[in-house]
């Protein structure tokens, strides 16, 4: 039995990275996890047998986020692959993972790249959020990946920042809200962390990556999803509202 059996999880932005490994820890600790993504069906595929080939439960849902409609898309897709296995849409475990990064000079960021960022890493999050109202057990739980980059400075990420700033606003005053049902809000915040993408390959950027840590490495996402299923599970119950710094050192000075 893992701490989360019986239970049902939606992990947004979980066809790889960060997303990818929560989903797989989710459903190694027993939840039927739904795996949303937008382009990446072929990942998603692979990361439901993954939860599978471990003896665990998945199915992937598709949802553009940032696009008129999305949250209705995503619910649509979610209710009809939770009423399938479980007969009901039933949710308790809301993670929202997928998000949209970036980097360049904060000269050169337009008006389009600001509300395309602020769309898929704020707004969708919390009108998911609000979705899931109606349909989150109480006991539940919403985690919201946020990032260190709210506590350090890389004028070259400012937007992005400013992003994860309004996101994590949603634990502050939903944990408020939802506290009378037991259902817990906190935001969790990675550090530079091996998402496999092609800069993580790059030797002289890992290396620069790598000293950000007092642990000396680029985060793994597999470290960030324990804290994540730790946040998930009966262990969290007394924690709400928090911010978890999952970044292996980096915020410490
Ligand atoms: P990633 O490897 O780039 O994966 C992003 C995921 O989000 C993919 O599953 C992608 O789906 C989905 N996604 C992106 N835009 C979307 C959209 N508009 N609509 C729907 N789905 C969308 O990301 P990651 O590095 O694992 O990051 C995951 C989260 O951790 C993000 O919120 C990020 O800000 C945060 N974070 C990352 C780091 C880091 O160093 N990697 C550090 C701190 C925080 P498809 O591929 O299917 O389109
Ligand atoms: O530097 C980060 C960082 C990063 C990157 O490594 C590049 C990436 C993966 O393309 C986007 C990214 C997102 C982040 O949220 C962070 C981050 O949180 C971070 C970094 C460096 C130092 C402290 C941090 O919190």
């Amino acid at each position: 039995m893992g701490r989360l059996t019986g239970k049902t999880a939606l992990v947004t932005g979980s066809s790889r990275g960060i997303g990818r490994a929560i989903a797989e820890k989710l459903g190694r600790e027993g939840a039927l996890v739904a795996v949303h993504y937008a382009n990446g069906a072929n990942s998603a595929e692979e990361v439901v047998a993954a939860v599978e080939g471990d003896g665990g439960r998945a199915f992937a849902v598709r949802a553009e986020l940032g696009v008129p409609g999305d949250v209705d898309t995503l619910f649509e897709g979610l209710a009809a692959g939770l009423e399938e296995r479980t007969g009901s849409a039933d949710l308790d475990i809301l993670v929202n993972n997928a998000g949209l990064m970036a980097m360049g000079a904060p000269e050169e960021v337009t008006p389009d790249m600001f509300d395309r960022m602020m769309a898929v890493n704020a707004k969708a999050p919390f009108f998911i959020v609000q979705r899931a109202l109606a349909t989150l057990r109480d006991g539940g739980r919403v985690i919201n990946i946020s990032s260190g980059l709210t506590r350090v400075a890389n004028p070259d990420q400012v937007t992005y920042g400013m992003t994860k700033g309004a996101l994590e606003q949603i634990a502050l005053h939903f944990s408020r809200h939802l506290g009378p049902r037991r259902i817990t809000v906190n935001t969790v915040a990675p550090g530079s962390t091996d998402n496999g993408g092609e800069l993580f390959k790059i030797p002289e950027v890992r290396e620069a990556l790598s000293k950000l840590s007092t642990f000396g490495e680029v985060g793994d996402p597999a470290a960030v999803a324990d804290v994540v299923a730790f946040l998930a599970s009966d262990d969290a119950r007394w924690v709400t509202g928090a911010f978890i710094d999952a970044t292996g050192g980096t915020l410490l000075g």
